[in-house]
């Protein structure tokens, strides 16, 4: 395991500089869920297959980027679920960015998630990797070297809400939750990435993520396998909840197709249990 997240430094150095000297132009393609693809993402997915290339215990990639699986070594242990560069549209009004990965050994399902990763490039690069034992580690890059910070204990209950999703399609249990984080005082910290959004939850002191099925989208918009459960683990590892809008664990989930999606909602246990009550999902 330690070699991935060993190559998951290299790969998140040279992304960074790709993000920082490269073209911010659209390519000609779209990705798996018709989006279309920013040169930024071909070349970030790019960075990542060559590296793990190099990675005996690999047995294969999932990337966002590409329909489907990608088999590298036979013999390998792990396969890697990854977003090379989610929330890429931001680069280009340079707000931070940021790449993820989940480590599954067997079936790719929550259960089989043995480790998850992300990196976010931002003014500063870092680096936060979970397992099933112990909190997240919280590392930053200095001079192309990732230093340890230390781990990440979520708070009990914050002031941050990450509201995600057309707010014009949510249901009105939905809107009603959201109001009433707002009239509690609640801070709106949402900047449509993914990844600098949870991070700043994860070290802010708390509060909660959602991204709600909505009526446009009812299964919601996030990837389970590359996006949802390895954040998943993440914030239960930091002592926080993650599950969809029926109160199941994302961490139960298991995707029959490789870029299925989920309503998802991640945070501070306070936050959580006001979720659960507002949508009336038995504890
Ligand atoms: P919306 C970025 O495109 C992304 O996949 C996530 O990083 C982010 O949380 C979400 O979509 C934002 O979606 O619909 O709020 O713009």
């Amino acid at each position: 395991m330690l070699t991935i997240f060993n190559t998951i430094k290299e790969i998140a150095l040279k992304i960074d500089h790709a993000i920082k000297t490269e073209d911010l132009g659209y390519s000609d393609s779209s990705n798996s869920s018709g989006e279309d693809q920013l040169k930024l993402d071909v070349k970030s997915d790019y960075i990542i297959e060559e590296a793990f290339k190099n990675v005996s215990i690999v047995k294969a990639l999932v990337s966002e980027e590409k329909e489907g699986m990608l088999e590298l070594h036979t013999d390998g242990k792990y396969t890697i679920c990854y977003d090379p560069l989610d929330g890429s549209s931001l680069a280009d009004v340079n707000l931070s960015v940021g790449s993820i990965f989940g480590i599954y050994e067997g079936e790719l399902n929550g259960e089989n998630l043995v480790a998850s990763a992300y990196v976010v490039y931002g003014p500063r690069i870092e680096l936060v990797v979970a397992t099933k034992e112990g909190k997240p580690k919280h590392y930053r890059a200095q001079e192309g070297l990732f230093n340890l910070i230390g781990e990440i204990t979520l708070g009990q209950k914050g002031k941050i809400n990450a509201p995600g999703g057309t707010q014009q399609y949510w249901s009105a249990h939905h809107k009603r939750f959201v109001d009433a984080l707002f009239m509690d005082g609640y801070r709106l910290r949402y900047s449509g990435g993914m990844v600098p959004d949870l991070h700043q939850i994860l070290l802010k002191g708390g509060g909660i993520f959602s991204y709600p099925g909505t009526s446009d989208v009812p299964k919601g918009k996030l990837r389970q396998l590359f996006e949802v459960m390895p954040f998943a683990l993440m914030y239960e590892q930091a002592g926080g909840q993650a599950i969809d809008e029926n109160g199941m664990r994302l961490l139960d989930l298991a995707p029959s197709h490789l870029h299925d999606t989920t309503p998802c909602f991640f945070g501070s246990n306070y936050e959580m249990a006001a979720l659960k009550a507002l949508y009336r999902i038995k504890v």
